[in-house]
């Protein structure tokens, strides 16, 4: 069932090149890998965002599949309508296909303005696969702050001065947010293992309900890194711990990768300008404090994977 690399070089590229990214932008490298993993036909919701701006500008498209863009406030109440009206079409024998539903929308449709839509498509059990695209801020309308943005994170709206060292407030746990809804399956994953992704993306599918995958996409503008490092920069986020490729199956919780050796959240940090500030002498409790964080998440993460077995 799961995909191989050479299965999915046979696969058509069903968000075409051509579109308006930055170079080394992580969301669409998500999309196609989301895509090529996905079993067709799929019919995709979009929210206002990066994504749409960079892959629809008149009269072009990257879509080479069926894609609705809605406000940016409601995607999974979008998809949700969609999926009804094809489940209705299906009784009456007007379509005979399956067809799977993906909605794609970044950390601010997901987390902040479309959670509320999110969390009653998922609560009414609606059969869709949610992708957050989450590159940690708004991008779109110049890098503000959202709730997936981390600790100490320069942006717009908490920027590092001298009045503040950066954002104050640890990022949102929607993955667990998900699983509370008793989502029959939620999972994290990453652009660099494309392996683990397209694996979760076909698990997903297969599951009759909801499903949430949340992608951590580095974004080498509002991050300030070089955009040849978009891989790197995903990989650190695994291997230090501060982004854990786990999922939850029917309340079962799994480790998909465990690093051989638990690197310090600082490799990930350092290579990036929205943490620079943190590296000087006085803001050193709140890199303590990141690290601290990070352990206990991940040790609290262990303890679930153990407790659920
Ligand atoms: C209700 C509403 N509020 C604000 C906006 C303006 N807006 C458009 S895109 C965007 C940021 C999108 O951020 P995110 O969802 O994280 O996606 P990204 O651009 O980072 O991929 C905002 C605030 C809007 N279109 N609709
Ligand atoms: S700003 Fe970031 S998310 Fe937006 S297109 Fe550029 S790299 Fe991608």
């Amino acid at each position: 069932m799961m995909p191989s690399i050479k299965e999915l070089s046979r696969e058509p590229e069903l968000f075409s090149s051509g579109h308006r990214a930055c170079t080394g932008c992580g969301e669409v490298l998500a999309v196609r890998q989301v895509l090529l993993a996905a079993i067709k036909p799929v019919a995709c919701v979009m929210p206002t965002g990066c994504l749409e701006i960079v892959s629809t500008i008149y009269p072009h498209t990257a879509w080479q599949v069926p894609m609705f863009h809605s406000a940016f406030e409601n995607a999974a109440a979008t998809i949700s309508g969609m999926e009804a009206a094809y489940r209705v079409l299906k009784r009456k024998g007007k379509i005979t296909e399956d067809i799977n539903f993906i909605a794609f929308g970044g950390d601010g449709g997901t987390y902040d303005i479309g959670f509320q839509a999110l969390s009653g498509a998922v609560e009414r059990r609606h059969r869709f696969l949610y992708v957050c695209l989450d590159n940690e801020a708004y991008m779109n309308t110049g890098i503000q702050r959202s709730s997936a943005t981390p600790l100490g994170a320069h942006t717009t709206t908490s920027p590092a001065g001298k009045v503040k060292p950066g954002k104050l407030e640890w990022r949102k746990d929607i993955v667990e947010i998900m699983i509370a809804h008793d989502i029959p399956y939620a999972a994290q994953a990453t652009v660099w293992n494309w392996n683990d992704l397209a694996n979760k993306v076909r698990k997903a599918l297969s599951i009759n309900g909801p499903s949430f995958i949340n992608v951590l996409v580095p974004c080498p503008l509002g991050w300030g890194y070089h955009s040849s490092q978009t891989i790197t920069l995903s990989k650190l986020a695994v291997e230090t711990c501060f982004w854990p490729l786990y999922e939850c199956e029917n309340h079962k919780y799994r480790l998909n990768y465990v690093p051989k050796e638990k690197l310090p959240v600082t490799e990930w940090l350092k290579l990036q300008d929205r943490f620079r500030h943190l590296f000087r002498p006085e803001n050193k409790s709140l890199l303590d404090a990141f690290q601290e964080e990070v352990d206990r998440r991940w040790e609290q993460l262990n303890k679930k994977v153990k407790c659920f077995d």
